[in-house]
């Protein structure tokens, strides 16, 4: 299903002049409003294809309807979404989950949608269908060379297919660990872990980067072989100058300063991005923003920081992506939901006034610097945000859009109740 922009425009009529007014007394409180807007136009999150259809738990599973049962399906929802915010210009693959089968009609199609591709995924923490061998006891970690080789293969199959599409970096997230005290050696779980990925690098086209995502614990519920940020590290630092530490919010040890490691890693130049998604406990995968809006800003707040400080593009030099499962949500009433969050926390951190912060900071001014960082979130920029919409062609109010136009209504007559996308 495509939007007719004829639609887009009705829409934005209707709501325009309450948009001036709020969007007026945001520029009166604001002095830098030009700048931000530009900023906020370049950036882009990218939507996971795993993402568009209705997540499970692992006691169950309410199937959604009208869901993406194709690879060119889930490209035409992301299309849709970005059409409405214009910042979800870009979807990153799974595989084996969304294998292209027609390299050019999927680039074809991703250039009708304005899509890039983002990076590509790897899977090995489940056995596909005529594997020959088994990852339960892990993949690039296992004690088994035969294993090892097989998922090393499979990442460099995933590169090969990247490269068809033209994505830049491949995501390598490991389920391997252990679930029992003295099931495994740490040292050489390490070692064959590290092997493993030396010969992954290895296979990288030269302009490609390799992004090393870690996690705390599940499913691997005693270790995990890439378990924090140290041992993400660790690895990045040994494998290369194109190896970098992949942030999931969601996957951190509860209570874990996220903006401080943030910033330690964009000051080694080995930050490689985010995976986007809110969390009460552990692994939620919630809306982004939706628990802890005030962390998403101080990560933000870090990042632009630290991004300016080297010099860094906020938009092309790190990988941005949401990463969460709808439950009981429409899949894209929730990723439009999150990346209105994420666009919102950018824009606070735009608005930081630096040079007081710094020296409330180089003056032990606690309080003026708890203050400014306070005052700057609570300030309303959703008019900004739109603002930046607006200019780009997408919906002033996106959401409202969806519903208004009955849009998954729509999909259903598409493609019925009973589609199914792939992922977990
Ligand atoms: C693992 O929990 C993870 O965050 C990784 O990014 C996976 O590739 C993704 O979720 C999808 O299951
Ligand atoms: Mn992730």
């Amino acid at each position: 299903m495509r939007i007719d922009t004829s639609a887009i425009q009705k829409h934005n009529d209707q709501y325009l002049s309450r948009h001036q007014k709020h969007f007026d007394f945001a520029k009166s409180e604001v002095g830098n409003t030009e700048a931000i807007i530009k900023k906020l136009i370049d950036f882009q999150v990218a939507i996971p294809s795993w993402a568009l259809g209705t997540g499970g738990t692992r006691f169950g599973r309410f199937a959604g309807a009208g869901e993406p049962g194709t690879l060119e399906q889930k490209m035409e929802d992301v299309g849709l979404l970005h059409a409405l915010n214009k910042s979800s210009g870009a979807i990153s693959l799974h595989i084996p989950w969304d294998i292209p089968k027609d390299y050019s009609a999927i680039k074809k199609l991703g250039a009708e949608l304005n899509l890039k591709f983002d990076a590509v995924n790897s899977n090995t923490f489940q056995d596909q269908p005529g594997q020959e061998q088994t990852y339960k006891f892990g993949s690039l970690q296992n004690v088994n060379k035969a294993i090892r080789k097989q998922a090393i293969q499979h990442n460099i199959d995933v590169i090969k297919h990247g490269v068809e599409l033209g994505s830049q970096s491949l995501t390598v997230w490991l389920s391997d660990g252990s679930c029992f005290p003295g099931q495994l050696n740490f040292r050489k779980a390490f070692q064959n872990t590290l092997e493993s990925l030396e010969e992954i690098y290895a296979a990288l086209p030269a302009d490609w980067k390799m992004f090393v995502e870690y996690k705390a614990f599940e499913p691997n519920f005693y270790s995990m072989t890439v378990g924090d940020w140290g041992q993400s590290l660790l690895y990045a630092n040994k494998l290369g100058a194109k190896a970098y530490t992949l942030v999931d919010l969601g996957h951190h040890l509860p209570n874990a300063n996220i903006e401080q490691i943030v910033s330690l890693l964009l000051m080694e130049g080995k930050l490689a991005g985010f995976h986007f998604n809110d969390s009460k406990y552990g692994d939620d995968d919630l809306t982004v923003g939706s628990i802890k809006p005030y962390q998403l800003f101080l990560i933000f707040n870090e990042l632009v920081e630290g991004m300016d400080a080297r010099g860094m593009n906020h938009a092309t030099d790190l990988g941005w992506m949401i990463d969460a499962s709808h439950n009981v949500k429409d899949p894209l009433e929730d990723l439009l939901q999150s990346v209105e969050a994420i666009m919102m926390s950018y824009a606070h951190a735009l608005l930081v006034d630096r040079n007081k912060l710094n020296t409330a900071q180089d003056n032990n001014d606690v309080v003026a610097a708890q203050e400014l960082l306070k005052q700057t979130f609570h300030t309303d920029v959703r008019s900004i945000v739109a603002e930046a919409r607006l200019r780009s062609g997408g919906a002033l109010q996106p959401l409202q859009f969806y519903r208004e136009q009955q849009l998954r209504q729509q999909l259903i007559k598409e493609r019925g109740i009973a589609t199914k996308a792939t992922g977990l």
